[in-house]
């Protein structure tokens, strides 16, 4: 399908996305709208490096997913093997683009300007990855998994979008799957179907759609999109004009703790003397929370909200607390998320980076307390 008339059939059939001005189809939420445990399909975000494929109507009996490389039983899978010779099993985990939130840098950077709704949590049912690479048993020199789709760049060159990996040890994690349905259904192909990558706690660029191949590599994965400054990070600071020094950046491994205020919505207004209830949602990559301290002051005093109970270790945890302003007036409201290790969000932006990735600077909502 042309690209302005995906857009055009995003718009119609999910009307709560905003989506992106780009040549790729790339969508986001409102955080309003992502105020349920499971982020429905309506207002689950959409992102795409390159033209969405053409996936053939009879997938569900022709697609195959190849395993080599690195392995002592190089396989092809039919998806009908994956779903009867292995065991299914369900993770429900958020998905982050790590340029979600780009928009806040300063001075701004290349990419995606994405406000704050390229995040969703889903329940994934798949395959784990660390079964099939048993099948195919590794060599000890298998070290990164590197990532195969047919998805090719919007310029024509029919170059691929995107060619990922992971380090082995989060291939054989329990938590990453192969994964054929979202949601209690079948993936959709703007999520990927038929098969994609769930790599909990990773970018969402490491949860490759359109899963065709996995090459089990002895080095570090080089494909589109894994070298240089993409999804990398420096070590050390750099600042916009600086030099870049491409053996400093390191691969984005693990998402940074942060939060989301799901209610009340921006602009919203509330009569003074009555009580104002605040909720949200926290995560964290592969440290766990430990607690989300909100704020009615723009970050002044903050107050312990209420989180509930953690049910599985990659799902975002709903937070909750009661205000009651008195002043009528603007009004900021703020969360801030802490982990067990101690990192808690900045108050501004994450440290500057020149591809503006992993921004985990609080969530602040404004609004307006109204004379009663
Ligand atoms: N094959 C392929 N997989 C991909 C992408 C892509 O462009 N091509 N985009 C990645 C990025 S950057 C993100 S954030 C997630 C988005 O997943 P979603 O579109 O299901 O929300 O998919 C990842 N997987
Ligand atoms: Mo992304």
């Amino acid at each position: 399908m042309a690209a302005d008339a995906e857009r055009e059939l995003v718009a119609k059939t999910k009307p709560r996305l905003d989506v992106i001005e780009d040549e790729a189809l790339n969508a986001q939420a409102r955080p309003e709208d992502l105020d349920a445990p499971l982020t429905p399909l309506e207002v689950f975000f959409i992102r795409n490096n390159g033209v969405t494929p053409e996936i053939p109507a009879d997938a569900e009996n022709s697609w195959q997913l190849t395993i080599d490389g690195e392995v002592e039983q190089p396989r092809r899978f039919a998806l009908a093997d994956l779903k009867t010779q292995f065991e299914t099993v369900a993770v429900t985990a958020v998905l982050e683009c790590a340029g979600n939130s780009r928009r806040e840098f300063s001075p701004p950077t290349d990419g995606l300007q994405w406000s704050n709704g390229a995040v969703a949590c889903g329940r994934w049912e798949g395959v784990r990855l660390a079964d099939l690479l048993a099948a195919v048993r590794l060599k000890p020199s298998a070290i990164y998994t590197g990532h195969y789709s047919p998805d090719v760049m919007t310029d024509g060159s029919g170059a691929p979008a995107l060619s990922r990996g992971l380090p082995i040890a989060k291939a054989m994690a329990p938590e990453t799957l192969v994964a054929f349905a979202l949601n209690g259904a079948p993936l959709t192909i703007l999520h990927g179907a038929p098969l994609r990558i769930v790599a909990p706690g990773y970018p969402g660029s490491a949860w490759q759609k359109w899963l065709s191949r996995i090459v089990i590599r002895e080095r570090e994965h080089d494909g589109e999109k894994m070298t240089g400054t993409d999804y990398r990070l420096p070590r050390s600071p750099v600042r916009a004009n600086d030099v870049l020094d491409l053996t400093d950046f390191a691969v984005i491994t693990d998402m940074p703790v942060k939060s989301l205020i799901t209610a009340p919505a921006a602009g919203f207004t509330a009569p003074a003397g009555r009580p104002l209830p605040l909720r949200g949602f926290a995560w964290s990559g592969h440290t766990p929370l430990a607690a989300v301290a909100v704020s009615a002051d723009g970050g002044e005093t903050w107050h312990e909200a209420e989180l509930e109970a953690a049910t599985e270790p990659f799902a975002w945890r709903r937070f909750r607390f009661t205000f009651r302003p008195e002043r009528p007036g603007p009004i900021a409201l703020c969360a801030r998320a802490r982990d067990v290790a101690g990192n808690s969000q900045p108050l501004g932006t994450a440290t500057w980076n020149p591809r503006g990735y992993c921004n985990n600077g609080v969530h602040r909502i404004a609004g307006r307390i109204l004379a009663p």
